[in-house]
């Protein structure tokens, strides 16, 4: 069976780990997230890949669930001596050297999807991972200006990480996004995919981003498979992270029926909700999309990979 999957940092990367343990002979392409990367120290950093990577190479720091395991911070303490920040974005050592690797290859004039294989011939992550796209898309957060009366955008690093999303987000915008093409690879997996799956990650700025690059959403609305999610959404409140404040910026409901809505019937097939939103799954079907409360906490592998086996159950039941 030929899997694949939209993909954000944490909750794409734990999803994908209860996938490939659930579909062992699954050939599984990931589509990953580029809009949240940053270039930082002359670095280009690209968080949803690297944390992808490592959490299937066995190399993430768990706890955290970005960065590396055994990680020191001796390089971000001389750069903080100097006095060059920025101090709030937290760069180990370790992980350092992907971004030295990522930005001298690029620099060579290779694309980030070809550098990304090369980071992963060493990781081994049991995909393929493939960049939404190789041109530069970064997320923009539309805030308050506490200095002007009027407003400003940061970097979504910048809103999620510096601000930890405690100010209203008044849009998200993914900037470059409209001319970005898909990278190398990215509409063939999707053509010649026998499913598609969105784990629960940000519907807004992972999934939402990479449906922005032309001809993504287009391909898979149009590819005539069965396109399965998982809410990120359980009790009206986000599982990890902040989606809420993001989806309240385009206008979104933090439930797990606002959010199958909002992908909508044109796109989803089949939406999974965790048990205690069972009373959601009359409206999600109202909206013409098969809709099942299941258990959705990663709390582990096994619950994980029983999440993806639902959602591969749910695929083959639109299917027929
Ligand atoms: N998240 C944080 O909350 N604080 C950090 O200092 C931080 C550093 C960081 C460095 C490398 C990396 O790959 C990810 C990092 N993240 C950090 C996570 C990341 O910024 C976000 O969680 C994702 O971009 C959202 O998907």
């Amino acid at each position: 069976m030929r899997i694949v999957v939209l993909a954000g940092g944490i909750g794409g990367a734990r999803f994908l780990r209860g996938l490939k343990s659930a579909a062992p002979d699954a050939d599984i392409t990931v589509i990953g997230n580029t809009g949240d990367d940053i270039h930082l120290f002359g670095l280009k950093v690209c968080p949803d890949l690297d944390t992808v990577m490592y959490t299937l190479g066995g190399g993430i720091h768990e706890e955290q669930g970005w960065g590396r395991t055994d990680e020191s911070f001796a390089v971000k303490e001389e750069l903080a001596a100097y006095g060059v920040g920025p101090d709030w974005f937290g760069l180990g050592d370790r992980d350092f050297a992907t971004h030295i690797v990522r930005t001298q290859m690029m620099g060579a004039g290779y694309p980030l999807s070809a550098v990304t294989e090369a980071l992963c011939a060493r990781w081994q992550p049991g995909v393929r991972l493939l960049p939404m796209t190789d041109d530069r898309v970064e997320t923009h957060v539309l805030i308050d200006d506490p200095e002007g009366d009027g407003r400003k955008a940061v970097h979504f690093q910048e809103y999620w990480v510096r601000l930890r999303a405690s100010v209203p987000a008044h849009a998200v915008v993914p900037v470059g996004a409209d001319q970005a093409k898909p990278a190398p690879g990215v509409l063939e997996a999707i053509a010649g995919a026998d499913v598609v799956l969105f784990p629960p990650s940000n519907p807004v700025v992972s999934i939402g981003t990479i449906l922005a690059v032309p001809g993504v959403r287009e391909a898979i609305a149009d590819a005539g498979i069965p396109v399965v999610g998982l809410s990120p959404i359980v009790g009206d409140a986000p599982v990890r992270g902040m989606a809420d404040k993001v989806l309240a910026a385009v206008g979104v409901e933090s439930t797990a029926a606002a959010v199958a809505q909002h992908y909508g019937s044109g796109l989803l097939d089949g939406w999974l909700v965790d048990t205690v939103d069972a009373g959601r799954v009359d409206a999600v079907e109202a909206a013409g999309i098969r809709c099942k409360a299941v258990p959705l906490m990663m709390t582990d592998t096994e619950a994980t990979a029983r999440m993806a086996a639902e959602a591969l159950a749910l695929a083959e039941e639109v299917r027929a």
